[in-house]
Protein backbone atom coordinates (compact mmCIF):
# COMPACT_ATOMS: atom_id res chain seq x y z
CA UNK A 1 0.00 0.00 0.00
CA UNK A 2 1.56 3.24 -0.94
CA UNK A 3 1.51 6.53 1.33
CA UNK A 4 1.57 9.79 0.36
CA UNK A 5 1.64 12.44 3.12
CA UNK A 6 -0.50 15.90 3.10
CA UNK A 7 -0.06 17.04 6.07
CA UNK A 8 2.76 16.48 9.41
CA UNK A 9 1.89 18.36 12.48
CA UNK A 10 4.38 19.06 15.26
CA UNK A 11 3.64 19.23 19.18
CA UNK A 12 5.70 20.64 21.36
CA UNK A 13 4.97 18.77 24.55
CA UNK A 14 6.44 19.61 28.36
CA UNK A 15 5.44 16.83 31.23
CA UNK A 16 7.17 17.26 34.26
CA UNK A 17 9.33 14.78 35.35
CA UNK A 18 7.65 13.04 39.67
CA UNK A 19 10.98 12.74 40.49
CA UNK A 20 14.35 15.76 39.16
CA UNK A 21 16.67 13.55 37.49
CA UNK A 22 20.77 13.98 37.85
CA UNK A 23 23.13 12.66 35.50
CA UNK A 24 27.15 13.60 35.47
CA UNK A 25 26.19 16.61 33.81
CA UNK A 26 23.24 18.17 34.75
CA UNK A 27 20.03 17.74 36.61
CA UNK A 28 16.25 18.06 35.00
CA UNK A 29 13.09 18.30 36.50
CA UNK A 30 10.78 18.36 33.03
CA UNK A 31 11.12 16.98 29.62
CA UNK A 32 10.26 18.87 26.46
CA UNK A 33 9.78 16.18 23.46
CA UNK A 34 8.55 16.67 19.66
CA UNK A 35 5.15 14.65 19.11
CA UNK A 36 4.97 14.34 14.89
CA UNK A 37 1.30 12.91 13.50
CA UNK A 38 1.72 12.13 10.04
CA UNK A 39 -1.45 11.59 7.99
CA UNK A 40 -1.89 10.30 4.27
CA UNK A 41 -4.00 10.68 1.11
CA UNK A 42 -6.48 8.14 3.04
CA UNK A 43 -6.64 9.81 6.29
CA UNK A 44 -4.70 7.05 7.81
CA UNK A 45 -2.56 8.41 10.66
CA UNK A 46 1.16 7.95 12.43
CA UNK A 47 2.60 8.67 15.46
CA UNK A 48 6.26 9.60 16.49
CA UNK A 49 8.50 11.01 18.95
CA UNK A 50 11.30 13.21 18.56
CA UNK A 51 13.19 12.64 22.57
CA UNK A 52 15.77 14.95 22.27
CA UNK A 53 16.89 16.69 25.18
CA UNK A 54 16.57 20.33 25.58
CA UNK A 55 20.35 21.09 26.27
CA UNK A 56 23.38 20.00 24.44
CA UNK A 57 25.14 17.93 27.65
CA UNK A 58 24.07 14.28 26.32
CA UNK A 59 24.60 14.81 22.37
CA UNK A 60 24.77 17.91 20.09
CA UNK A 61 21.59 17.81 19.50
CA UNK A 62 18.56 19.88 21.50
CA UNK A 63 14.65 20.20 21.25
CA UNK A 64 14.99 23.33 19.17
CA UNK A 65 17.78 22.02 16.66
CA UNK A 66 15.50 19.32 16.15
CA UNK A 67 12.30 21.79 15.30
CA UNK A 68 14.08 23.16 12.79
CA UNK A 69 15.39 20.61 10.96
CA UNK A 70 12.12 18.48 11.22
CA UNK A 71 10.41 22.04 10.11
CA UNK A 72 12.65 22.88 7.62
CA UNK A 73 14.09 20.10 6.22
CA UNK A 74 12.90 16.27 6.94
CA UNK A 75 9.50 17.74 6.82
CA UNK A 76 9.18 19.40 3.29
CA UNK A 77 11.38 16.76 1.81
CA UNK A 78 8.97 13.90 2.96
CA UNK A 79 5.82 16.20 2.25
CA UNK A 80 4.03 14.75 -1.22
CA UNK A 81 6.28 11.91 -1.88
CA UNK A 82 5.03 8.52 -1.92
CA UNK A 83 6.42 5.54 0.28
CA UNK A 84 5.49 2.00 0.71
CA UNK A 85 7.65 1.31 4.03
CA UNK A 86 9.45 3.37 6.42
CA UNK A 87 12.92 3.09 4.93
CA UNK A 88 11.41 4.36 2.01
CA UNK A 89 10.34 7.40 3.89
CA UNK A 90 13.64 7.57 5.67
CA UNK A 91 15.36 8.00 2.10
CA UNK A 92 13.65 11.26 1.62
CA UNK A 93 16.30 12.38 4.40
CA UNK A 94 19.52 10.42 3.01
CA UNK A 95 21.30 13.79 2.43
CA UNK A 96 20.41 15.32 5.45
CA UNK A 97 23.78 14.60 8.08
CA UNK A 98 23.13 13.89 11.81
CA UNK A 99 20.68 14.90 13.87
CA UNK A 100 19.44 11.38 14.53
CA UNK A 101 16.95 12.32 17.24
CA UNK A 102 14.94 14.46 14.81
CA UNK A 103 14.78 12.05 11.92
CA UNK A 104 13.92 8.95 14.68
CA UNK A 105 11.19 11.01 15.43
CA UNK A 106 9.81 11.22 11.75
CA UNK A 107 10.62 7.60 11.02
CA UNK A 108 8.49 6.42 13.98
CA UNK A 109 5.86 8.14 12.72
CA UNK A 110 5.96 6.32 9.34
CA UNK A 111 6.54 3.24 10.90
CA UNK A 112 3.66 3.83 13.01
CA UNK A 113 1.24 4.71 9.91
CA UNK A 114 2.63 1.76 7.59
CA UNK A 115 1.34 -0.75 10.71
CA UNK A 116 -1.90 0.66 10.97
CA UNK A 117 -2.59 0.91 7.87
CA UNK A 118 -1.93 -2.47 7.29
CA UNK A 119 -3.25 -3.97 10.80
CA UNK A 120 -0.16 -4.85 11.84
CA UNK A 121 1.96 -4.94 15.03
CA UNK A 122 4.81 -2.55 14.89
CA UNK A 123 6.52 -5.44 17.08
CA UNK A 124 5.53 -7.85 13.98
CA UNK A 125 6.84 -5.91 11.41
CA UNK A 126 10.38 -5.52 13.32
CA UNK A 127 10.72 -8.62 13.59
CA UNK A 128 9.79 -9.23 16.98
CA UNK A 129 9.19 -12.36 19.36
CA UNK A 130 9.07 -11.97 22.73
CA UNK A 131 5.37 -11.56 24.28
CA UNK A 132 6.64 -9.36 27.42
CA UNK A 133 10.38 -7.51 27.71
CA UNK A 134 12.34 -7.41 30.82
CA UNK A 135 12.28 -4.20 32.28
CA UNK A 136 15.12 -2.21 34.74
CA UNK A 137 15.75 0.91 35.77
CA UNK A 138 17.99 4.29 35.74
CA UNK A 139 18.58 5.88 38.79
CA UNK A 140 19.79 9.72 38.92
CA UNK A 141 22.74 10.53 41.25
CA UNK A 142 21.18 11.05 44.51
CA UNK A 143 22.05 13.37 46.95
CA UNK A 144 22.57 11.23 49.61
CA UNK A 145 23.72 7.53 49.69
CA UNK A 146 20.30 6.89 52.44
CA UNK A 147 18.53 8.39 49.39
CA UNK A 148 19.65 5.86 46.34
CA UNK A 149 19.42 3.01 48.61
CA UNK A 150 15.74 3.79 49.16
CA UNK A 151 15.22 4.36 45.29
CA UNK A 152 16.80 0.68 44.67
CA UNK A 153 15.11 -0.72 47.41
CA UNK A 154 11.47 0.63 45.88
CA UNK A 155 12.31 -0.38 42.35
CA UNK A 156 13.40 -3.96 43.63
CA UNK A 157 10.42 -4.15 45.39
CA UNK A 158 8.60 -3.43 42.56
CA UNK A 159 10.23 -6.71 40.77
CA UNK A 160 12.14 -4.56 38.39
CA UNK A 161 14.98 -6.90 37.05
CA UNK A 162 17.83 -4.46 36.91
CA UNK A 163 19.43 -1.63 38.38
CA UNK A 164 21.59 1.35 37.06
CA UNK A 165 22.66 4.02 38.56
CA UNK A 166 24.35 7.21 37.32
CA UNK A 167 27.82 8.33 38.50
CA UNK A 168 30.20 10.85 37.99
CA UNK A 169 33.94 11.49 39.57
CA UNK A 170 33.57 11.59 43.85
CA UNK A 171 30.29 9.68 43.24
CA UNK A 172 30.76 6.84 42.28
CA UNK A 173 32.32 3.87 44.47
CA UNK A 174 31.26 4.69 47.91
CA UNK A 175 27.43 4.55 46.21
CA UNK A 176 27.90 1.43 44.05
CA UNK A 177 29.68 -0.38 46.86
CA UNK A 178 26.74 0.42 49.19
CA UNK A 179 24.21 -0.92 47.18
CA UNK A 180 26.88 -3.90 46.12
CA UNK A 181 26.89 -4.71 50.11
CA UNK A 182 23.09 -4.49 50.30
CA UNK A 183 22.69 -6.47 47.71
CA UNK A 184 25.14 -9.07 46.73
CA UNK A 185 23.26 -10.55 44.09
CA UNK A 186 21.34 -7.52 42.39
CA UNK A 187 22.29 -6.77 38.64
CA UNK A 188 24.04 -3.54 38.75
CA UNK A 189 25.27 -1.30 36.67
CA UNK A 190 26.62 2.12 36.15
CA UNK A 191 26.74 4.78 33.67
CA UNK A 192 28.97 7.92 33.64
CA UNK A 193 27.86 9.76 30.59
CA UNK A 194 31.36 10.42 29.32
CA UNK A 195 32.45 12.12 32.77
CA UNK A 196 35.91 10.45 33.11
CA UNK A 197 38.94 10.45 31.19
CA UNK A 198 42.06 7.92 30.77
CA UNK A 199 44.30 11.21 31.22
CA UNK A 200 43.41 11.90 34.73
CA UNK A 201 44.99 9.16 36.88
CA UNK A 202 42.19 10.02 39.71
CA UNK A 203 39.59 8.54 36.90
CA UNK A 204 41.54 5.77 35.77
CA UNK A 205 41.68 4.81 39.67
CA UNK A 206 38.27 5.51 39.91
CA UNK A 207 37.16 3.12 37.26
CA UNK A 208 39.84 0.01 38.38
CA UNK A 209 38.33 0.35 41.91
CA UNK A 210 35.04 -0.78 40.21
CA UNK A 211 35.67 -3.70 38.86
CA UNK A 212 35.94 -5.34 41.92
CA UNK A 213 31.95 -4.63 42.44
CA UNK A 214 30.61 -7.50 39.97
CA UNK A 215 28.88 -4.93 37.47
CA UNK A 216 27.01 -6.11 34.72
CA UNK A 217 28.87 -3.52 32.68
CA UNK A 218 29.83 0.07 33.27
CA UNK A 219 28.29 2.55 30.53
CA UNK A 220 30.10 5.16 28.49
CA UNK A 221 32.92 6.06 31.06
CA UNK A 222 34.99 8.05 28.12
CA UNK A 223 34.26 11.04 25.78
CA UNK A 224 31.28 11.20 23.61
CA UNK A 225 33.06 10.54 20.56
CA UNK A 226 35.89 8.62 21.42
CA UNK A 227 36.11 4.43 20.34
CA UNK A 228 39.92 4.17 21.12
CA UNK A 229 40.67 5.04 24.44
CA UNK A 230 37.53 3.05 25.49
CA UNK A 231 39.47 -0.26 23.76
CA UNK A 232 42.46 0.84 25.86
CA UNK A 233 40.62 0.61 29.12
CA UNK A 234 38.19 -2.25 28.48
CA UNK A 235 41.77 -4.00 27.93
CA UNK A 236 42.56 -3.37 31.57
CA UNK A 237 38.65 -4.30 33.09
CA UNK A 238 37.44 -7.60 33.75
CA UNK A 239 34.01 -5.89 33.88
CA UNK A 240 32.91 -5.21 30.33
CA UNK A 241 32.04 -1.67 28.94
CA UNK A 242 28.51 -0.45 27.15
CA UNK A 243 28.89 2.18 24.96
CA UNK A 244 25.97 4.56 24.27
CA UNK A 245 26.90 8.38 23.30
CA UNK A 246 29.86 6.68 20.84
CA UNK A 247 27.47 4.49 18.66
CA UNK A 248 25.34 6.49 16.06
CA UNK A 249 24.96 3.79 13.35
CA UNK A 250 25.65 0.26 12.86
CA UNK A 251 28.95 1.54 11.23
CA UNK A 252 30.06 2.56 14.68
CA UNK A 253 28.72 -0.21 16.11
CA UNK A 254 30.92 -2.29 13.63
CA UNK A 255 34.06 -0.63 14.41
CA UNK A 256 33.98 -0.17 18.06
CA UNK A 257 33.54 -4.41 18.62
CA UNK A 258 36.15 -4.49 15.80
CA UNK A 259 38.42 -2.15 17.85
CA UNK A 260 37.20 -3.95 21.43
CA UNK A 261 35.81 -1.12 22.88
CA UNK A 262 32.75 -2.34 24.72
CA UNK A 263 31.73 -5.73 24.81
CA UNK A 264 27.53 -4.56 25.06
CA UNK A 265 25.59 -2.48 23.62
CA UNK A 266 23.24 0.17 24.40
CA UNK A 267 21.03 0.48 21.33
CA UNK A 268 18.84 3.84 21.59
CA UNK A 269 16.10 4.26 18.73
CA UNK A 270 16.71 7.75 18.97
CA UNK A 271 20.79 8.26 18.62
CA UNK A 272 20.39 5.66 15.99
CA UNK A 273 18.33 7.76 13.92
CA UNK A 274 15.76 5.38 13.90
CA UNK A 275 13.78 1.85 14.24
CA UNK A 276 15.45 0.66 11.41
CA UNK A 277 19.17 1.69 12.24
CA UNK A 278 18.52 0.26 15.78
CA UNK A 279 17.74 -3.13 14.35
CA UNK A 280 20.45 -3.50 12.17
CA UNK A 281 22.96 -2.75 15.35
CA UNK A 282 20.44 -5.36 17.21
CA UNK A 283 21.20 -7.60 13.81
CA UNK A 284 25.19 -7.09 13.66
CA UNK A 285 25.43 -7.89 17.52
CA UNK A 286 23.18 -11.08 17.36
CA UNK A 287 25.46 -12.23 14.35
CA UNK A 288 28.73 -11.76 17.15
CA UNK A 289 27.42 -13.15 19.48
CA UNK A 290 26.84 -9.45 21.52
CA UNK A 291 24.36 -9.20 24.06
CA UNK A 292 22.07 -5.60 23.68
CA UNK A 293 19.66 -4.01 25.83
CA UNK A 294 16.93 -0.83 24.95
CA UNK A 295 18.54 2.61 26.69
CA UNK A 296 15.67 5.53 26.93
CA UNK A 297 15.67 9.18 27.10
CA UNK A 298 12.76 9.37 29.52
CA UNK A 299 10.10 9.15 26.79
CA UNK A 300 6.71 10.21 26.26
CA UNK A 301 4.09 7.16 25.53
CA UNK A 302 4.86 7.11 22.24
CA UNK A 303 8.39 6.75 21.73
CA UNK A 304 7.80 4.81 25.23
CA UNK A 305 6.23 2.01 22.61
CA UNK A 306 8.53 1.81 19.68
CA UNK A 307 10.86 1.08 22.63
CA UNK A 308 8.75 -1.54 23.71
CA UNK A 309 8.71 -2.65 20.07
CA UNK A 310 12.00 -2.58 19.28
CA UNK A 311 12.87 -4.89 22.68
CA UNK A 312 11.25 -7.70 21.52
CA UNK A 313 13.51 -8.61 19.39
CA UNK A 314 15.53 -11.61 20.22
CA UNK A 315 18.64 -10.37 20.66
CA UNK A 316 17.48 -7.89 23.07
CA UNK A 317 18.83 -10.36 26.14
CA UNK A 318 19.05 -7.84 28.99
CA UNK A 319 17.24 -6.04 30.74
CA UNK A 320 16.96 -2.30 29.28
CA UNK A 321 16.18 1.15 30.93
CA UNK A 322 12.32 0.58 29.35
CA UNK A 323 10.76 1.34 32.34
CA UNK A 324 6.82 1.78 33.39
CA UNK A 325 5.86 5.59 32.56
CA UNK A 326 4.69 6.28 35.86
CA UNK A 327 8.13 6.17 37.46
CA UNK A 328 8.88 9.53 34.68
CA UNK A 329 5.47 10.89 35.06
CA UNK A 330 2.47 11.40 36.73
CA UNK A 331 -0.12 11.43 33.46
CA UNK A 332 1.61 10.07 29.90
CA UNK A 333 0.26 10.85 26.61
CA UNK A 334 -1.09 7.65 25.85
CA UNK A 335 -3.76 5.13 26.61
CA UNK A 336 -3.69 2.27 27.75
CA UNK A 337 -0.28 3.60 30.20
CA UNK A 338 2.97 1.55 29.64
CA UNK A 339 3.04 0.06 33.35
CA UNK A 340 5.63 -2.85 34.47
CA UNK A 341 4.09 -6.05 36.06
CA UNK A 342 6.94 -7.54 37.96
CA UNK A 343 9.43 -6.12 35.97
CA UNK A 344 8.24 -6.79 32.65
CA UNK A 345 6.22 -5.36 30.18
CA UNK A 346 3.50 -6.62 28.11
CA UNK A 347 4.55 -6.42 24.05
CA UNK A 348 0.84 -5.02 22.07
CA UNK A 349 0.60 -7.86 19.86
CA UNK A 350 -2.91 -7.85 19.21
CA UNK A 351 -3.05 -4.57 18.26
CA UNK A 352 -1.58 -2.21 15.45
CA UNK A 353 1.60 -0.10 14.65
CA UNK A 354 2.82 1.13 18.40
CA UNK A 355 -0.15 -0.11 19.82
CA UNK A 356 -0.68 2.77 22.29
CA UNK A 357 -3.03 5.39 21.46
CA UNK A 358 -1.90 9.42 21.45
CA UNK A 359 -4.57 10.94 23.38
CA UNK A 360 -4.89 14.41 21.80
CA UNK A 361 -6.72 16.17 24.20
CA UNK A 362 -3.69 15.56 26.38
CA UNK A 363 -1.33 16.49 24.58
CA UNK A 364 -3.22 19.60 23.49
CA UNK A 365 -3.06 20.36 27.64
CA UNK A 366 0.76 19.94 27.54
CA UNK A 367 1.32 21.72 24.44
CA UNK A 368 3.90 24.64 24.35
CA UNK A 369 3.82 25.10 20.26
CA UNK A 370 2.22 23.55 17.55
CA UNK A 371 2.74 23.59 13.93
CA UNK A 372 0.98 21.73 11.16
CA UNK A 373 2.85 21.33 7.70
CA UNK A 374 1.05 20.09 4.21
CA UNK A 375 2.41 19.23 1.41
CA UNK A 376 2.09 22.35 -1.76
CA UNK A 377 -1.05 22.26 -3.36
CA UNK A 378 -0.39 22.94 -7.04
CA UNK A 379 -3.25 24.73 -8.80
CA UNK A 380 -4.82 23.11 -11.56
CA UNK A 381 -3.93 23.84 -15.05
CA UNK A 382 -6.00 26.40 -16.77
O1 LIG B 1 22.59 7.88 29.33
O2 LIG B 1 21.07 6.41 29.27
C1 LIG B 1 21.39 7.60 29.40
C2 LIG B 1 18.30 9.74 30.24
C3 LIG B 1 18.60 10.88 29.53
C4 LIG B 1 19.78 10.95 28.84
C5 LIG B 1 20.68 9.88 28.84
C6 LIG B 1 20.39 8.71 29.53
C7 LIG B 1 19.18 8.66 30.27
C8 LIG B 1 18.78 7.54 31.10
C9 LIG B 1 17.31 7.40 31.43
O3 LIG B 1 19.58 6.77 31.59
C10 LIG B 1 16.73 6.13 30.94
C11 LIG B 1 15.21 6.15 31.01
O4 LIG B 1 14.68 5.82 32.08
O5 LIG B 1 14.56 6.52 30.01
MG1 LIG C 1 23.64 6.08 28.96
Amino acid sequence: MSHTLGAVEMVLVRLPLVRPFTTSSHTKDHLDHILIRVRDQDGAEGWGECASPSDPYYCSETTETSWHILRDFLIPGLLGKSFERASEAAATWSKVRGNNFAKAGLEMACWDLVCRASRTSLAGALGGQRKEIYSGVSLGIEPTLDGLLEQVERYLDQGYRRIKTKIGPGRDLAYLRAVRQRWPDVPLMADANSAYSLENPEHVAALKALDDLDLMMIEQPLADDDIVDHARLQSQLRTPLCLDESIHSVADARKALDLGSCRIINIKVSRLGGLEEARRVHDLCVQRGVPVWCGGMHEFGVGRAANVAICSLPGFTLPGDVSGSDRAYREDIVDPPIRAHSGAIDVPWDRPGLGFEANLSRIRANAVRELVLEAERRPLAA
